[in-house]
């Protein structure tokens, strides 16, 4: 099964997004804007996992959301990978949670490792929020767009357990929660 490993923002911030977002959907028809209820912030993605070894990484990602204390994080400014001049991906960047939240994601990788997840992000960790994919494949110049985005300052929200997700893929990708441990460690 395909998993990755994210926190899940309250509704009340992603309806602020929203709220942000919507005004720019209908400008922007070479994008492809990701569906409100699919929003989530990922902490690794790990690529198809066999199903043998869904206990193991479940009692590692335990382990690991078990020594980080809950963080204080706000979605703020945006951005485009790999560059806002041929974007291939258009983001809301996210604040707060300083060197605990690239500590946090670094440890739920190392625990996806361990249990046998196949895949390794090379990249550095750089939190966001994925808005919308580009349609076209040498990707598209949403300089504009990232320029307004970038006022974007929402409500600061808890960020106060880590999940397992599961994503399927098709015509309408969903994600499913798969389990979700508490953020327990001490500040
Ligand atoms: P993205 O938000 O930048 O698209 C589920 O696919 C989640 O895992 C998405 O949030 C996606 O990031 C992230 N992810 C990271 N690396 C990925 C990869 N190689 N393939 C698919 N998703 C990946």
């Amino acid at each position: 099964m395909r998993l990755f490993v994210a926190l899940s923002p309250p509704q009340e911030a992603l309806a602020e997004v929203a709220g942000a977002v919507e005004l720019h959907v209908e400008g922007w028809p070479e994008l492809r804007w990701a569906a409100p209820e699919t929003w989530h912030l990922t902490l690794a993605f790990l690529g198809e996992v066999p199903e043998t070894a869904l206990p193991g990484l479940k009692t590692r990602l335990a382990r690991a959301a078990g020594r980080y204390p809950p963080m204080t994080l706000a979605f703020r400014g945006a951005g485009a990978f790999p560059s806002a001049r041929r974007a291939r991906v258009v983001w809301l960047g996210v604040e707060g949670g300083d060197a605990v939240l690239s500590r946090l994601a670094a440890s739920v990788a190392a625990a996806g490792r361990r249990a046998g997840a196949p895949y390794e992000d090379k990249k550095p960790y750089h939190p966001h929020l994925t808005l919308a994919r580009a349609r076209p494949k040498e990707g598209l110049d949403v300089t504009p767009l990232v320029g307004e985005l970038k006022e974007f300052a929402g409500t600061p929200w808890r960020a106060d357990a880590v999940h397992l997700m599961r994503s399927h893929l098709g015509r309408k990708v969903r994600y499913e929660t798969v389990a979700c441990w508490p953020l327990a460690g001490r500040d």
